[in-house]
């Protein structure tokens, strides 16, 4: 849930609780954009009753854009996208098929009018940017920490000793 009582504005929903693994990195990276969150395990296929009481209550609870990520059969993010008009990021989640081919088909080939913004296999950093981007259109405290982050990112890369030769060319 959120924290220090604070409302969640990013609605973090996985298939499974062993999908956490790779999703607490996006919860880590809203974080330090401070951006609170909620993170959830409702499985689509296993509860989808509970699905549609955590959808359909989330915008009156603060929540702003979702983050659904889930593995194989993963109609998690498409069913959520179904429920709710505010943004859907999918996460597909690495399977044995594939590597995971199995997620990312199932999440980006999504029906034509209902759409899912889907990441890479794995991508768990990428939504949470991602969700955060769409979050900054309205917060400019939000958009200043975002371009600091992208700094600092280039920054780490400019300064790597791989490329001290070309520092002098900035
Ligand atoms: N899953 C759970 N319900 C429907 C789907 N597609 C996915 C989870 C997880 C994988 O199945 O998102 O990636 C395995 O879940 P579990 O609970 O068996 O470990």
């Amino acid at each position: 849930m959120a924290e220090h009582g604070i409302a969640a504005r990013v609605g973090i929903v996985c298939g499974s609780r062993s999908d956490f693994p790779v999703m607490e990195k996006a919860v880590e990276l809203l974080g330090k954009l401070e951006i609170p969150c909620e993170l959830h395990a409702i499985s689509a296929h296993r509860a989808p009753d509970l699905l549609f009481r955590f959808v359909g209550g989330a915008e009156a609870r603060g929540i702003r854009v979702f983050i659904a990520a889930a593995g194989g059969a993963a109609h998690l993010p498409g069913v959520v996208a179904a429920k709710t008009i505010l943004p859907v990021i999918g996460v597909p989640i690495q399977t044995q098929v594939a590597g995971g081919l199995d997620s990312l088909l199932s999440i980006v080939q999504m029906p034509k009018g209902i759409p899912v913004a889907t990441v890479a296999v794995g991508g768990a950093e990428n939504a949470a940017l991602l969700a955060a981007e769409i979050l900054a259109l309205s917060d400019p405290e939000l958009r200043g920490r975002l371009q600091a982050y992208r700094d600092a990112q280039t920054r780490s890369i400019e300064d790597d000793e791989t490329n001290a030769d070309l520092r002098g060319e900035r």
